[in-house]
């Protein structure tokens, strides 16, 4: 990644299209997803796998992956913790009924300071059609905004969370189109949002939640829970976590 592209974060709040995984890699990676599918069902699969890393061994080396990691320290500095990890996965939806509204990251999460970075990485082809990620170019940078409750049925959303329509302007929402194998990588505080899936294709990311080590978890997130963080890159110099999480051998860091 160039110096830009690190400058283009700070500016704009994401950076997409970045190669990571080969077509041989996120093949791999999409038939140990298929095979979880297929133990789990459609409808967990949608939004309920969140920190399987700790027992799904792909999902540890996807978020552990050298590469990832090389491009998140561009991003946030050498430091960096595994928050967690969570599949968004949409199926076709002729009835357009599941949507992810408009919201940020960081609001729901407990964390002090409110800062995280995610990884987004298409398992699927992402694209208009079947509802890829959709981000406002520079709202990372006015705080966090009073999310309300979505009026409207579907939002996949842990607690239907929502930014009121008078605060979002999504005349310049940029959509996220990805390749099976790439990735984007957005920051904790912008706006973003996906519309429901209207093709006949289903649409599977992997998003890897990263922390710097000097970010604490103050309260227990919208589930209730405490985060499994480990050190995946790096040192710790602060201990916020001090119980490491690490399910299998490391990959290379
Ligand atoms: O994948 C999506 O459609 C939404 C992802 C998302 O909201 C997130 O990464 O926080």
């Amino acid at each position: 990644m160039t110096q830009d592209a690190a400058q283009t974060y700070v500016e704009q709040g994401f950076l997409t299209g970045i190669d990571l995984f080969s077509t041989s890699e996120i093949d791999h990676f999409r038939a140990c997803f298929d095979e979880l599918e297929a133990r789990e069902g459609r409808e967990k699969c949608q939004i309920g796998l969140q920190a399987r890393h700790l027992d799904e061994e792909f999902i540890w080396q996807m978020a552990t992956d050298s590469r990832i990691l090389d491009a998140m320290q561009e991003v946030m500095g050498e430091d960096i913790m595994l928050l967690s990890t969570h599949f968004f996965c949409k199926y076709p939806d002729p009835e357009a009924k599941h949507f992810v509204a408009w919201h940020q990251d960081v609001t729901y999460w407990g964390l002090e300071p409110p800062e995280a970075h995610t990884a987004w990485v298409a398992v699927d082809a992402s694209d208009v059609e079947n509802g890829c990620m959709r981000v406002i170019p520079g709202s990372h940078k006015n705080g966090i905004a009073t999310h309300g409750e979505s009026d409207r049925a579907g939002n996949l959303l842990s607690i239907n969370q929502e930014i009121p329509d008078e605060l979002v302007d999504d005349s310049h929402a940029v959509d996220l189109v990805l390749a099976p194998g790439q990735m984007s990588i957005h920051d904790g505080q912008i706006f973003h949002a996906s519309n429901p899936n209207t093709s006949n294709r289903r649409r599977c990311g992997l998003t890897l939640r990263y922390i710097a080590p000097h970010v604490a978890q103050v309260e227990l997130n919208s589930l209730g829970n405490k985060y499994p963080t480990t050190l995946v890159r790096g040192e710790d110099r602060y201990g916020n976590f001090p119980e490491q999480h690490v399910p299998f051998a490391s990959a290379a860091r």
